[in-house]
């Protein structure tokens, strides 16, 4: 037996499976998980790969330790989506955050977590009992409870399905503009964005949006595993913040397996071909 996602043009990534662990469906989508052969288990949301297990840091690293350890002292944090608790587990590493609110609108994506993936070490467990001091965890719309947060973030960290279909709105100008207004004067935003090579132009109109709002935007990408393509971030800055230097001293609080703070400036390089694309969108 195996999985495939397929994504556009007919461009694919597979994985050979030990057997189907479930199937279900909630009121926003259609959710798998998988034993796979050689990755530990593999969680499908509306047919594209969310994580595997074995190498699910290669993403969630990336996404969450730069900008975390670019900001010179992250203590308010949001997560929207990220419903496996991956992202709110790495964040929970820095000891400068006093709260971390993650805002999940799919309660069976926690639930499956919770129960049969595990990733999060019990962590989602105990934001739901409210058994964990620095964390909340709130099931909703994170787009709504953005909006009309009167609370001020110092990072907000989108870890959503790609920029198709729903979660389209994730990558409007709108959007991005409640993500300026819920930061504080020096604030930073990341959110996955897709593969520049296969949403390419997905990519280039968040890549827009963002730099219509944000003070400095930047973009890159990072290789993970089980998703078919060099993964792309950007990043948007409000006020005055260098999201090319990162603080090394708390970097080595974090134990980290990807992401290589030392060299961050790494993240950085690109092919000609997607600076030229990202130099030649806008504005
Ligand atoms: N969320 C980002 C999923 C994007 C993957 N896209 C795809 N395979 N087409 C991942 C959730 C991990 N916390």
């Amino acid at each position: 037996m195996h999985f495939i996602e397929w994504y556009p043009r007919g461009y694919g990534v597979g994985f050979k499976i030990k057997k189907k662990i479930l199937e279900t469906k909630s009121e926003f989508q259609k959710l798998e998980l998988y034993e796979t052969e050689g990755f530990g288990k593999l969680l499908v949301l509306d047919g594209t790969v969310q994580l595997v297990e074995i190498g699910e840091e290669s993403y969630h690293e990336p996404l969450v330790h730069p900008v975390m350890l670019a900001h010179p002292e992250p203590k308010k944090v949001l997560v929207i989506g990220g419903g496996d608790g991956g992202t709110i587990r790495e964040v929970l590493k820095h000891k400068s955050v006093e709260k971390a609110v993650m805002v999940e609108i799919d309660g069976v994506v926690v639930d499956i977590s919770m129960n049969h993936l595990g990733i999060d070490g019990g962590l989602l467990k105990r934001l739901l009992e409210g058994k964990e001091p620095r964390g909340e965890l709130i099931i909703g719309d994170g787009v709504a409870y953005m909006k009309n947060s009167k609370e001020k973030f110092d990072v907000i960290i989108v870890d959503s399905t790609d920029p198709v279909g729903a979660a389209k709105l994730l990558f409007s100008e709108e959007f991005y503009r409640n993500a300026y207004n819920a930061l504080g004067e020096r604030g930073i935003y990341i959110t996955q964005a897709g593969s520049v090579y296969l949403f390419t132009d997905e990519l280039l109109d968040a890549y827009k949006n963002m730099r219509k709002v944000f003070d400095k935007v930047y973009y890159f990408s990072f290789p993970v595993i089980g998703y078919a393509s060099p993964w792309s971030f950007l990043v948007g800055i409000k006020g005055d913040m260098d999201f090319k230097k990162v603080d090394l001293e708390r970097a080595k609080e974090l134990d980290l397996k990807y992401y290589d703070p030392e060299r961050h400036e790494t993240l950085f390089q690109m092919p000609k071909y997607v600076r030229e694309l990202l130099e030649g969108s806008c504005c």
